[in-house]
């Protein structure tokens, strides 16, 4: 992104306003893992949603000042706005407006690195601009060759686009289809090689590279930003002289767009088709429980249910509880509470992984 110097509005229902502080530091992260500049930024409590505009006409107000004053590249709306609602927006603040889903999409397009990855991104990115040409733009809408012999007669500008844009869609979809046969293959090798397969699952920022690290000796990026993980990194772990195969994943956020998950369709495909899938939870975030759920919803809309048996909960972080009291013999066996950090917890995963697997 070229626009550095961002105004983040954060609108939430004021009946939910018990999430506003978590939902708006997230937002902030957000943007900070893309190196924006945050100038400013507010939330705002609304009733009901605006359907054209989202906030109410004295809020615009208010973000349009503030867009002045500030000398504002980019507004970052923390929550997915419709095409109208964005193009109502962009006229009346008379600023570029970016909302979640823009946002996670440029994060991602900015992260991926492998020839698969690259292609999901822009699959999703495509669809999402699909979308917005939807009755969006009025400058797409003109009719192409005013005499109607450059187009044929009828045929507006916003058809020929969106025409473009659904042939690169099939293309990219295509390419991906020949990437997941090569993926399907290599997952057919190793069940015959009966070799188990381990996926790491959970909110962005859990810890999930650190303790794929940890488990495997390796050195994957790991860092304190949302999305570091956007490439699945696999490797081979040994436990009690038994291999098992570990797989690191692109972590789960809240209000995933369906379209998104379903361009990383492959990827994903690794968790449906593993034996066994560690839920790396941060407990040291006031909002664990939450994020939770929101892998939970998006498991079961890849169709794993939450009382698969195959899921183990894995409670990371612990080193940054105030009152971590347990001693590494004295952990629940049902609970696993870990530090990825500094080893805590991670003999008796070790074990776990190895009863749940052995042959
Ligand atoms: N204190 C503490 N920090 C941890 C622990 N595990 C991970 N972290 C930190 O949490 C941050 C995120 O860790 P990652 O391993 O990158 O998290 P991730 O789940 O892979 O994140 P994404 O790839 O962005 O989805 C990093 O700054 C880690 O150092 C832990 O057990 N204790
Ligand atoms: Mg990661």
């Amino acid at each position: 992104m070229n626009e550095k110097e961002i105004f983040i509005v954060h609108p939430y229902l004021k009946k939910n306003r018990f999430q506003r502080d978590k939902q708006f530091k997230e937002a902030k992260q957000l943007s900070l893992s893309i190196n924006l500049e945050i100038k400013d930024s507010k939330s705002f409590g609304i009733e009901k949603v605006n359907p054209k505009t989202f906030l109410n006409d004295g809020n615009l107000d208010f973000i349009r000042k503030r867009v002045i004053i500030n000398q504002i590249d980019l507004v970052f709306f923390n929550c997915n706005l419709s095409p109208i609602q964005q193009r109502n927006l962009e006229k009346t603040i008379n600023c570029k407006i970016i909302d979640r889903t823009g946002l996670i999409l440029e994060i991602f397009g900015a992260r991926a690195k492998s020839n698969e990855g690259k292609l999901q991104v822009n699959l999703a990115s495509l669809q999402y601009q699909k979308s917005r040409l939807v009755r969006s733009w009025t400058h797409l809408e003109r009719q192409r060759g005013g005499a109607g012999f450059m187009g044929g007669p009828g045929e507006s500008q916003i058809e020929s686009d969106r025409r473009q844009i659904t042939e690169q869609i099939n293309r990219i979809k295509k390419k991906i289809l020949t990437i997941d046969k090569t993926r399907r293959l290599h997952r057919y090798r190793r069940q015959k090689n009966r070799i188990p397969i381990i996926t790491l699952v959970g909110y962005t920022n859990s810890g999930k590279s650190t303790l794929f690290n940890n488990l495997t000796n390796s050195s994957t990026l790991a860092k304190n930003m949302l999305f570091a993980t956007l490439d699945s990194s696999i490797k081979k772990l040994n436990i009690n002289s038994q291999n098992f195969i570990l797989i690191d994943t692109v972590g789960f956020i809240r209000d995933l767009p369906t379209n998104l998950i379903a361009a990383f369709k492959s990827t994903l495909d690794e968790i449906i088709f593993s034996d066994l899938i560690l839920h790396v939870r941060d407990v040291s975030d006031k909002d664990s429980h939450n994020q939770a759920n929101e892998v939970v919803k998006v498991l079961e809309e890849i169709g794993i249910n939450s009382c698969d048996d195959r899921i183990i909960e894995v409670f990371n972080k612990y080193d940054l509880l105030e009152n971590n009291l347990l001693t590494d013999s004295k952990i629940n066996q049902k609970k696993h509470f870990i530090s990825a950090i500094n080893g805590f917890g991670i003999k008796k995963l070790r074990d776990t992984i190895y009863k749940n697997l052995k042959k």
